[in-house]
């Protein structure tokens, strides 16, 4: 059976769930799949799903070939640290489960709402680099966080959902009982939901994205370093000053959080990056350059409120859960400093183009 064979979009084998051990056992059973049952999944796939409708059978195919973009080889195949005593938590079967890479900040994002919101569910860590075709079935951009949600009259289909994004705000509103589940991560008044997603977008377009022009400078680039991080940190003080003013129907300025004493989405979706800047300190000449308290001139007051926010997320008990140790990042992330990965998200930043 394959690894995501229960997948019962391609074919039904909803009556047993694969054992979470996608990364050490799949290339075993992958041998043992017959090239007849690999095609009639194929085939069956591009029949049944509405995505797999628009993918030809080729393009699979042409997927299913492609060397692992990255090597991961010698990274640790699996979460350390805290994140792998929430993995061991939620390593047994469940209807509802999360594919994910310890390494990826995206795939944080949605296992910190998953917490947050203390959402039964299992984690189930894989290698996104390699396109397996029953992971293409789930999601056919290939990419991690990748969520199966329990559906059919049984429950036992896994109906796919993808974009960290999405994953998050689904998860936020399907698990929504105040007694269960907590607070709400968004707020229930409509304008200021609307304002929270203005803001997790600046964090999309802006803030990600200047993240990654700034960790793969190399001296060949035709901006320089100090241009990535003027650019970077300038996106960063555009939130802060957010936070600072508020909304004009609200007091709430003084913090931690974006929203002042409520945690929601926004920090959630930033979280990821937060945790990542040690890496930029790590690996860039001259540093992050977020001035220290004392030291930030005109600017004292917004940076004074970063660092308020930012002690309070990386303090938070979710974003430590979600948390390998941090020499694992600091592997994992070379090949971004040296501007080396094939990633997607790499390539794009390279030409200049939107994350995937
Ligand atoms: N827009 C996606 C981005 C997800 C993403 O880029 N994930 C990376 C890992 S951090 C991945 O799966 N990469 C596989 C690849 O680049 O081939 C999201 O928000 O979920």
């Amino acid at each position: 059976m394959s690894s995501f064979g229960s997948i019962p979009l391609l074919i039904n084998h909803s009556h047993s769930y694969p054992p979470p051990s996608f990364v050490s056992n799949h290339s075993m059973r992958r041998q043992s799949t017959s090239i007849i049952q690999q095609v009639f999944r194929i085939r069956h796939r591009t029949q049944t799903h509405p995505e797999h409708r628009l993918i030809s059978p080729l393009n699979h195919q042409q997927k299913r070939n492609m060397p692992a973009s990255v090597d991961t080889s010698e990274l640790p195949a699996r979460t350390t640290g805290a994140a792998a005593g929430l993995a061991a938590t939620h390593a047994d079967e469940h209807p509802l489960k999360l594919y994910g890479g310890w390494f990826c900040p995206f795939v944080q994002r949605s296992w910190i709402v998953l917490h947050e919101r203390r959402i039964p569910h299992q984690y189930v860590e894989i290698n996104p680099y390699n396109k397996d075709p029953d992971f293409l079935a789930l999601n056919p951009r290939g990419l991690v966080p990748t969520l199966a949600v329990p559906g059919g009259d049984s429950g036992r289909k896994q109906r796919p959902l993808y974009e960290s994004l999405v994953i998050c705000e689904y998860l936020n509103e399907a698990y929504d009982d105040e007694q269960d589940n907590g607070p709400s991560l968004l707020p229930r008044d409509a304008y200021e939901r609307a304002r929270c997603r203005l803001w997790i977008d600046h964090i999309g377009n802006k803030i990600v994205p200047g993240f990654y022009r700034f960790i793969q400078h190399t001296p060949e680039k035709e901006y320089s370093i100090e241009q990535a991080r003027e650019n970077f940190l300038g996106h960063i003080k555009t939130l802060v000053k957010e936070m600072l003013e508020g909304d004009a129907d609200s007091n709430n300025t003084s913090g931690p959080w974006f929203l002042g004493d409520t945690f929601s989405l926004v920090d959630v979706i930033l979280a990821p990056w937060a945790k990542r800047l040690f890496l930029i300190d790590h690996y860039k000449p001259g540093g992050l350059g977020i001035p220290a308290a004392g030291e930030a001139g005109d600017d004292e007051r917004v940076w004074a409120r970063w660092r308020k926010w930012f002690d309070a997320i990386v303090a938070r008990q979710s974003v430590k859960d979600t948390w390998s140790d941090d020499d694992q990042y600091i592997a994992a992330y070379r090949r971004y400093a040296e501007d080396t990965t094939q990633s997607e998200v790499a390539q794009a930043t390279r030409k200049g183009e939107k994350l995937p």
